[in-house]
């Protein structure tokens, strides 16, 4: 009986566990306390017959030497522990975080969006999956019109009706105008995708923002003004403007805007190619046919739109040279822009 019980302390004293120092002298208590279970073993071994008393006092000393020495080194870990926890200082500042940077494309893009929203132009986004009627046929583009050929535009399905990718954001403007009515003041910014081979100077996937004002007296020099602010907000005070004439199929007249290189002042260097001017945007009055087709009337209302790729106003801001930086997220180019 007794035997047994030596027994099966034993078992438990070679399990015990605590993480905590309290917790070890609970232990301590439960075992080898005045009312402990060992102890309470050296009560009942004063009825054991005497010719086991030599054996029987031997396994209960060893027992209580071995919870001791099992109890004693629970507790100096665990307060080894502690001490080590304790030593932490919470209250010290933690590690700084290396931080990352804002992409120059996504810079660019808030700049002009700010620029534009101080004249009153709120911001509308739309999908990257489009239909033809929305990327070209609400623009005026005639139905052999090249860019909707195939090497010019990315199909996802063919045949009569198909779905496409994008081109240019105006998808955006048109969709609005369906659904708006005049006074239109939005500006569009978005990933578009053009079937190109990619170079230093072409990617297939850019970036625009193009932005539509169409109302009842909106004028060429109405359009004129709102660039050449944009252009002196973004590049400098002392920038000009020159519009050169140019054709798209959904502005009439339409034109090609520069902004005096800022690099020269004008005078004529190998970022402005000698011109002393720096292509930007294009820009023009919305086509007649374009107001119809999204449900607007040509007679009343008359409209301006312009359009321009982000990657290069930021190429210009910076002169980047090589478009297919902005893809690449190489640190070494992404880091110069952290203090921007
Ligand atoms: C509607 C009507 C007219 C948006 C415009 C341009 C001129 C233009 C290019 C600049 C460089 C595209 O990124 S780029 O290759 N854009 O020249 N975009 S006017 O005209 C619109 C838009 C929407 C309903």
């Amino acid at each position: 009986m007794l035997r047994e019980k030596i027994d099966s302390l034993l078992a438990q004293v070679e399990a015990l566990q605590a993480e905590q120092a309290v917790e070890a002298e609970e232990l301590r208590i439960r075992f080898l306390g005045k009312k402990g279970s060992i102890t309470q073993l050296f009560d009942e071994f004063k009825t054991v017959p005497p010719e086991q008393k030599r054996e029987l006092g031997q396994l209960i000393n060893d027992l209580k030497n071995r919870a001791t020495e099992k109890i004693n080194t629970i507790k100096e870990q665990a307060g080894e522990a502690e001490q080590k926890q304790s030593a932490l200082d919470s209250t010290l500042p933690g590690d700084a975080l290396p931080l990352g940077a804002q992409h120059p494309i996504s810079i660019t893009r808030s700049e002009i969006i700010q620029i534009f929203s101080r004249l009153g132009y709120s911001v509308l986004d739309g999908p990257e999956v489009e239909d033809d009627w929305h990327v070209f046929g609400a623009l005026n583009f005639a139905p052999e019109h090249p860019a909707r050929d195939m090497q010019d535009t990315f199909f996802i399905t063919s045949g009569d009706n198909p779905v496409i990718l994008r081109t240019h954001t105006s998808s955006v403007q048109v969709r609005a105008m369906e659904r708006m009515k005049p006074p239109i003041r939005i500006l569009c910014p978005g990933r578009v995708f053009r079937n190109e081979a990619i170079s230093a100077r072409a990617h297939c996937i850019f970036h625009q923002v193009e932005g539509l004002y169409v109302d009842e007296n909106v004028s060429f020099a109405d359009l004129k003004q709102s660039i050449l602010l944009f252009a002196q907000e973004m590049f400098g005070q002392g920038a000009q403007i020159r519009l050169r004439p140019s054709y798209f199929p959904f502005t009439e007249p339409s034109a090609e805007v520069d902004v005096s290189c800022n690099i020269c002042k004008g005078k004529g260097c190998n970022i402005c190619k000698g011109t002393g001017w720096l292509e930007i945007m294009g820009a023009g009055m919305v086509d007649p046919n374009v107001l119809e087709a999204c449900g607007i009337d040509s007679a009343k209302y008359t409209g301006f739109a312009f359009g321009m790729g982000v990657e290069r106003i930021a190429m210009l801001k910076w002169q980047i040279k090589d478009l297919r930086l902005y893809f690449e997220n190489d640190v070494r180019f992404l880091r110069q822009f952290e203090a921007v």
